[in-house]
C-alpha cells in the first residue's frame, strides 16, 4: 500500500476525501476501531508499536497497572514510534487506546474485563464485554490492521506438568500462525522452559535473544539454564530478520528474547524457590485462564511486590527495544 502523504501534488481537500477513502478501506473489519494516529502510521509504515491488554486487566493491581501502561507508551513514543494499544472496549476492538480507555479498562473493579485469547473473541465482542487482549489475541488483531512489531513483558508457553494437564498457552499456537515479531524477556519460570522452547521450534517461530549471549532469559533473571537457537546485536539486525520474513511472506512469528536490565534483575535460584512456593499454594483444581494470573500474583505477594517492580521495568525497556526495532523497520520499508 503506498503511502498517501506522498501524493503531494494534489490540494489539500482532495488530499483529505482521498485519505477518508482510503481510510476506511484499509482497515475495514466493522468490529475493529483504529486510532486515527495509528491509523496514519500503519498506512504510511511508519514505526508503530502494539502493545497487550492483559498485563493491564489481569497481569498487575490497580491503579499500578494504568500508571504502567501510561507510561510504557510514553517510552515507545520517545524512541520515535507510535504506540498502540489493544483492549476490547463495550465490545468493540480499540487499536491505540486514549489515556482515558486506559483508566477505565485499568479500574477493573469496574470495567470486570475478560481475559480475552482466541477463543474468547467473539464471545466478549458480541456480549459486549471489555477484555484485555493476551499476547495471543493482540497478535491475531495486530496481524488484522498490519502492526509487524508488538512489545511485552512475557509471553505464555508450556506449563510444568502439561503432560498430564495439557495446559499449553494459545500464544504459541498464535506466534506459529502470522508473522508478528514479540518483544519480550522470554517467559517466567512458572513455566517449562525447554519445553516452551521446543514448542516454538515446531510451530516454526524465529527465536533470538536480543544482546551478546544466546541464554534464554527467564523473566526475571537473565539466565534459565536454556539458549535461544540465535543472537540478535542490535534493532537494526531484527528489523533485517522482520524484514525478510514479511518479503519471504512466512506467516509464522519471531521472538526476540530481551533479558531484564541488571539493576532489576533477581536471582533465578531465589526466583525458582519462590516459583515453587507458588505452584505448592495452587488449588490443584484451579485450570484454564486463571493458572497464569493466580502464579503472577503469588510471586508478587511472595515476594513483597519486589517482582512488581522487575516486571515494570523489563516492560519499559522492551517497549523501548520494540520502538527501536519498529523505527530500524520502518527504514527498510520506506
Ligand atoms: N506472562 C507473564 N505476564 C503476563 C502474562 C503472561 O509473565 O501478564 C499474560 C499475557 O497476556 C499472556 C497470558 O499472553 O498471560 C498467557 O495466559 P495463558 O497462560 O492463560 O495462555
Ligand atoms: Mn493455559
Amino acid at each position: 500500500m503506498s503511502c498517501y502523504r506522498t501524493l503531494n501534488k494534489i490540494s489539500k481537500n482532495h488530499f483529505l476525501i482521498l485519505r477518508r477513502f482510503l481510510r476506511t478501506n484499509v482497515i475495514s473489519n466493522p468490529h475493529i476501531k483504529v486510532s486515527e494516529e495509528v491509523q496514519d502510521a500503519i498506512e504510511c509504515k511508519k514505526p508503530v508499536v502494539a502493545l497487550e491488554s492483559t498485563i493491564i486487566t489481569h497481569g498487575m493491581p490497580y491503579p499500578k497497572n494504568v500508571v504502567c501502561a501510561v507510561q510504557v507508551e510514553g517510552v515507545v513514543r520517545k524512541q520515535g514510534a507510535i504506540p498502540a494499544t489493544i483492549a476490547i472496549i463495550r465490545g468493540k476492538i480499540h487499536v491505540g487506546l486514549s489515556e482515558t480507555d486506559i483508566n477505565m479498562l485499568g479500574d477493573t473493579s469496574s470495567s470486570k474485563p475478560i481475559k480475552t485469547s482466541r477463543r474468547d473473541l467473539a464471545y466478549v465482542i458480541s456480549n459486549e464485554m471489555s477484555g484485555g487482549t493476551t499476547v495471543c489475541g493482540t497478535i491475531l488483531v495486530a496481524d488484522q490492521v498490519g502492526i509487524p512489531v508488538f512489545a511485552t513483558g512475557g509471553i505464555g508457553g508450556v506449563h510444568r506438568g502439561a503432560d498430564k494437564t495439557f495446559d499449553v498457552s494459545a500464544d504459541l499456537i498464535e506466534l506459529g500462525k502470522s508473522g508478528i515479531a514479540v518483544i519480550s524477556s522470554g517467559v517466567k519460570s512458572i513455566l517449562d522452559i525447554p519445553k516452551t522452547l521446543e514448542y516454538l521450534e515446531t510451530q516454526g517461530v524465529f527465536v533470538g535473544t536480543f544482546g551478546d549471549s544466546n541464554e534464554f532469559p527467564a523473566f526475571y533473571s537473565r539466565k534459565s539454564g536454556s539458549k535461544s537457537p540465535y543472537i540478535v546485536q542490535s534493532a537494526k539486525k531484527a528489523a533485517q530478520i522482520i524484514k525478510s520474513s514479511m518479503d519471504m511472506d512466512l506467516k509464522s512469528g519471531m521472538l526476540f528474547a530481551v533479558p531484564i536490565p541488571e539493576k532489576y534483575a533477581l536471582s533465578y535460584e531465589t526466583m525458582n524457590e519462590v516459583i515453587e512456593q507458588a505452584l505448592k499454594s495452587m488449588d490443584p483444581h484451579m485450570e484454564g485462564k486463571q493458572v497464569t494470573p493466580y502464579l503472577l500474583s503469588q510471586v508478587a505477594k511472595l515476594t513483597s511486590g519486589k517482582s512488581l517492580e522487575s516486571n515494570i521495568a523489563l516492560i519499559k525497556n522492551n517497549a523501548m527495544v520494540a520502538a527501536n526495532i519498529s523505527v530500524e523497520l520502518a527504514k527498510l520499508r520506506q
